[in-house]
């Protein structure tokens, strides 16, 4: 398994106005140095724009900073531009599909799938879960076309209606036949959801495209009571070889959040020393 850490404007290494300014990217910089030298191999992004010249700017900083690009997650479109796949107004609808597969071919070009969590909005009607399944298996389709894989997220009932259970992301992909799509298990959601996080994982592994680790209050692991390290001895026993990505509150600073999920992977074995 390899081991990222989120930067973004809200979860993770937090970054006010990220993208935004100047000053704000010199930031990000320095974001990456630090999980560099903390030990980390990658770096997830959650981005909401597809302007070609920022993209690039993005993706230099991270050759520079020698960090892999783990994943792209989307869900900023929904919590800053209110865009969302199930959009009542269609023309939103198709603006947030046309943003999230420019972002689809962009992770691809660094082989990291992409996320879709919350940017699936609120999904109450029967209209809205139809645009759901025909957005996503739209994004299916472009996804094989670009050779990479999507990681349709479990979220837990509090924060969206829809797909709240790892069981019930799977039987969406078998039903609705997306291929190019997998998984994404994030200790934080199953620990709400799932009658335990561990079988959960034994379960769906052949499905599995990412990981999130957080933990019971989305603080880093090891401030709260998810027996995160047995999660993750289940993924390397089962020879995982995708990302696990620490996706947590800036708790207690940005900085020692990165220094605290590290020392927790170093201490446990996942991380080398
Ligand atoms: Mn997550």
């Amino acid at each position: 398994m390899r081991l990222a850490f989120v930067v973004s404007s809200g979860l993770g290494y937090q970054i006010p106005n990220l993208y935004q300014t100047q000053k704000s990217f010199n930031e990000f910089k320095h974001a990456l140095e630090c999980l560099k030298e903390n030990g980390f191999d990658g770096v997830e992004l959650n981005l909401h724009f597809s302007d070609k010249r920022k993209l690039s700017k993005v993706k230099e900083a991270i050759h520079q900073s020698e960090l892999e690009l783990a994943a792209v997650g989307t869900g900023l479109l929904y919590g800053h531009e209110k865009l969302s796949l199930t959009n009542p107004d269609q023309n939103k609808r198709t603006r947030t599909l046309s943003i999230v597969k420019q972002l689809l071919e962009f992770g691809s070009s660094e082989n990291a799938p992409l996320i879709i969590g919350s940017v699936r909005g609120q999904v109450k009607t029967k209209n809205a879960s139809t645009h759901l399944r025909d957005c996503l298996v739209e994004c299916n389709s472009a996804a094989k076309r670009y050779d990479t894989r999507i990681a349709l997220e479990a979220i837990n009932r509090y924060e969206t209606s829809f797909l709240n259970t790892v069981s019930e992301v799977s039987a969406f992909i078998d039903t609705n036949k997306l291929d190019s799509t997998g998984i994404l298990m994030d200790t934080f959601h199953m620990n709400i959801e799932e009658q335990s996080a561990e079988e959960t994982i034994n379960t769906n592994m052949s499905r599995l495209v990412h990981f999130h680790i957080a933990d019971s209050n989305r603080w880093p692991p090891g401030y709260g009571h998810l027996n995160i390290e047995g999660c993750l001895k289940i993924l390397k026993d089962l020879s995982y070889d995708g990302w696990v990505s620490a996706e947590t509150l800036p708790k207690p600073t940005s900085i020692e959040a990165v220094q605290t999920t590290a020392k927790f992977l170093k201490r446990h074995g996942f991380m080398s020393t």
